[in-house]
C-alpha cells in the first residue's frame, strides 16, 4: 500500500512538475537582428532596435576599389583594404601629416534633402577627429566632428540643417592618422515607405505547444507595424496570419508547424515618421526530458523508503 502511495505522489509530483517545459526564443540586441534576413532595415547599436531605413542616396562599400573617391593635403594617401567590416574590402586612408581629406565627387544634387552619413570606420593610428562635410548649391553642410575608436564602430552622423549636394568632403585632424572605412551611406530625408524583416526559425523541437508572441514596438503617426507569423508545414513555408503583441499562439498547430518565423511589417505613410522595434520574443513548451530522469531516480528511492 505505501508502495502504491509513494509511487502515486511521485508520478503526481513528475507530471506537475514537467509534461513540457517552458522555453522562449527572443531577439533584442542589434546582433540578435543582424542575424535575421531584412530589407530597408536600419539596426542600431544602441539599444538593440530596428527601424526602416532612411532612403539611401549612396553607398560605398569598396568592393571594387576606393572608386571615384580622391585625396587632397600633403601626402594623402587612398588604398582598399582587406580587414574589411562587410564584404571584402574597406577603403583605407592615410597620411604623414596633420590635417587631410579624402574627396568623393559625383553626388548628383536633386531636390533631396540628406541628413544623415553613416559608416563603419576604425582607426589604424591616432586622429584627434574626422569632420565630414557636404558641399553643394545650397552651400557647405558639416556633421559632427568624430573621434573614432581602434575597432570597427557604426557611426551615424546627422545634420540639423537640410539642402543638396555635389560633393562629400572626409577630414581627418591632427594626426600622424590612418583610418579605414567600410558602407559609407548618404542617406535622404526621407524613410523607404515599407520594410521587412523576417526572423530566424524557431524550432520547439516536438514540444506540446506555441504559446505567446511578445513584443516592443513603438510605431509614431504616421508608422505601422505588424507581426505576421508564417510556419514549416514540412515542405514550405506558409503564412499563418497576423498576431498583436501578448496573442495567443496555442491555436497553431504544433504537428503542423514544427517551426515558425515571425515577419516584421514595417510601414511609413509618408515617409516622415518609422516605427521601431526594440525586441519580439515567442514562448512555446519543449519535451521534458527530465520527467523519465525523475522517474527512473525516484523508484529506488520510494522502494528504499517502504523497506525500512
Ligand atoms: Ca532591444
Ligand atoms: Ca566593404
Amino acid at each position: 500500500m505505501k508502495k502504491v502511495i509513494a509511487l502515486t505522489m511521485l508520478l503526481a509530483m513528475a507530471g506537475f512538475l514537467s509534461p513540457a517545459a517552458a522555453d522562449t526564443w527572443t531577439q533584442t540586441s542589434r546582433t540578435d537582428f543582424e542575424a535575421n534576413t531584412s530589407t530597408h532595415m536600419e539596426l542600431s547599436n544602441i539599444q538593440g532596435s530596428a527601424t526602416i531605413d532612411k532612403d539611401p542616396y549612396i553607398i560605398d562599400t569598396f568592393e571594387s576599389g576606393v572608386g571615384s573617391w580622391t585625396t587632397s593635403g600633403t601626402g594623402a594617401s587612398l588604398a582598399s583594404t582587406t580587414d574589411c567590416m562587410q564584404g571584402t574590402q574597406a577603403m583605407r586612408f592615410y597620411n604623414l601629416g596633420n590635417f587631410y581629406q579624402a574627396n568623393r565627387a559625383g553626388l548628383s544634387a536633386d531636390t533631396s534633402v540628406y541628413t544623415s552619413i553613416s559608416f563603419w570606420a576604425k582607426e589604424v593610428n591616432p586622429v584627434d577627429y574626422i569632420r565630414t562635410y557636404l558641399y553643394g548649391s545650397t552651400g557647405t553642410r558639416q556633421y559632427p566632428n568624430q573621434a573614432l575608436g581602434s575597432s570597427w564602430t557604426h557611426y551615424n552622423l546627422a545634420s540639423t540643417s537640410i539642402g543638396t549636394a555635389t560633393s562629400y568632403r572626409l577630414q581627418c585632424h591632427y594626426g600622424t592618422g590612418e583610418i579605414f572605412m567600410d558602407d559609407l551611406k548618404l542617406e535622404k530625408a526621407n524613410y523607404v515607405l515599407s520594410a521587412t524583416m523576417t526572423s530566424t526559425e524557431i524550432d520547439n523541437m516536438g514540444g506540446a505547444s506555441w504559446d505567446t508572441l511578445n513584443y516592443t514596438a513603438t510605431t509614431p503617426v504616421g508608422s505601422g507595424f505588424s507581426v505576421d507569423i508564417e510556419g514549416h508545414n514540412g515542405t514550405a513555408w506558409v503564412d499563418i496570419g497576423t498576431y498583436g503583441n501578448g496573442a495567443d499562439l496555442s491555436g497553431i498547430s504544433v504537428s503542423t508547424y514544427g517551426k515558425i518565423r515571425l515577419e516584421g511589417n514595417f510601414t511609413s505613410t509618408d515617409g516622415s515618421a518609422t516605427a521601431q522595434l526594440d525586441n519580439w520574443s515567442v514562448d512555446y513548451t519543449v519535451p521534458e526530458p527530465a520527467t523519465m530522469a525523475l522517474l527512473m531516480l525516484g523508484l529506488p528511492l520510494a522502494l528504499r523508503r517502504r523497506k525500512k
